[in-house]
């Protein structure tokens, strides 16, 4: 095999033309006006409200400190149980948590790896007050199940839609689905503003709190009317969104070829188990590529094989989250076999809009090597 040593990450970020960057640059030199609600930032804020057909979008700095906006939000009695998945990032427990709530973890499907709707119905206590779903990789929850438990208990539902940007369930935004939708722009993500994030909803009566929220509960210079956080996106972030969404359907058409070719060299390896979510229903961002390896030592095995050749690939999400230093004390007794088997099991394979055709290949090559060993 012909030797390549340039280092392949599992994401590397998008980056607009510099000169069309530099254009917005100009305008925050001239303007002077660096954060705080800056004109970039409204534009940004209009942009996403229409490109994600939503009523109402609130900016924020990152992603985690929206989940916790959104929680806050809604006021919560304080050790209030929320249903959520233990396949996660730590930011979407860890919100949960900081808001002073008790996580309660449900399993997964091993289908597409999202909250097992079927099995919410059971973790729920007089002391649940949220659903807490995450569309994990992008792949959409199953929404409509989801909508008719909350309406039937009466509770909120609240998504971390961290990796779903652009995905569309039914021909409608997934940013429409639950009470409050939270996005994450980290520079990791298939659309960015560097570090950043946005809550996305239709109720407009969100608005304002949240909006006051994020700004230490400012209403105006005389008046704070609630204990607020500083969660404001600035101006630069705001700029680098901006030129991004401009680049939304080159980015989805390459990540799509991409996965496309991975499914193509990979399929037929009877070790590895690849997802398909797209479908007349929905429509996928292929924001990572996620597989499942037959074995966990294989799954071990793998990533250090390709480490060794300078391919990094990620265990995007294990340990899960009930395993963590900080919360295993506490779900010693709670089964979620599927999470765990999923969790020891899975890597994400490189996907980024720079990836060559020719480094998938090179990434599928040596998997292929790898099992036939
Ligand atoms: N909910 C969910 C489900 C999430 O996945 C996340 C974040 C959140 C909530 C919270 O949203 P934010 O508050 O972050 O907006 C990364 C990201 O930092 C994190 O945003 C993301 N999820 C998580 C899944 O992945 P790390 O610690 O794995 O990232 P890191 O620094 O190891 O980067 C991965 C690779 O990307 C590196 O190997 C190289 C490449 N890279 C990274 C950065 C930052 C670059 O080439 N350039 C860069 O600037 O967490």
């Amino acid at each position: 095999m012909e030797k390549n040593n340039t280092p392949i990450y599992v994401t590397k970020p998008y980056l607009p033309e510099k000169e069309k960057f530099n254009q917005y640059i100009d305008f925050i030199w001239e303007s002077c006006s660096l954060t705080n609600q800056g004109t970039l930032h409204n534009d940004f804020q209009d942009s996403l409200r229409e490109y994600l057909n939503v009523g109402n979008i609130t900016l924020t700095v990152n992603g985690h400190l929206a989940l916790e906006l959104a929680l806050r939000m809604f006021d919560f009695e304080q050790g209030s149980e929320v249903i959520t998945t233990p396949f996660t990032f730590a930011s979407t427990t860890h919100a949960i948590t900081l808001s002073g709530l008790k996580p309660v973890f449900c399993d997964i499907k091993e289908s597409d790896l999202t909250i097992d709707e079927n099995k919410i119905e059971e973790l729920i206590t007089e002391q649940t007050v949220a659903i807490l779903p995450v569309h994990v990789y992008g792949h959409p929850c199953n929404v409509e199940a989801i909508e008719s438990i909350a309406k039937k208990y009466g509770l909120i539902v609240l998504y971390d839609a961290a990796h779903a940007f652009a995905v569309k369930v039914n021909g409608k935004s997934i940013a429409n689905y639950g009470d409050i939708s939270m996005f994450s722009f980290h520079a990791t993500k298939l659309f960015h503003s560097i570090e950043g994030g946005a809550l996305a909803y239709n109720k407009s009566e969100y608005a304002e709190i949240l909006n006051a929220y994020k700004n230490f509960g400012i209403m105006d210079e005389e008046h704070v009317e609630y204990v607020g956080r500083n969660a404001k996106m600035n101006e630069f972030q705001a700029a680098m969104g901006l030129c991004n969404l401009d680049s939304m359907e080159d980015i989805l058409l390459k990540r799509k070829e991409i996965t496309l070719r991975y499914r193509e060299l990979l399929e037929s390896i009877p070790e590895i188990q690849m997802f398909h979510v797209e479908s007349d229903k929905t429509e996928y961002n292929y924001a990572y590529l996620p597989v499942l390896i037959n074995t966990k030592e294989n799954r071990e095995g793998l990533y250090d094989f390709l480490a060794e050749h300078n391919i990094f690939v990620r265990k995007y999400f294990y340990p899960i989250v009930s395993d963590y230093e900080c919360y295993k004390d506490l779900y010693n007794e709670v089964k979620l076999p599927v999470a765990q088997e999923s969790g020891d099991r899975v890597l994400t394979l490189p996907i980024y809009h720079e990836l060559s055709l020719e480094d998938v290949d090179r990434v599928c090559l040596f998997i292929k090597e790898y099992f036939k060993k």
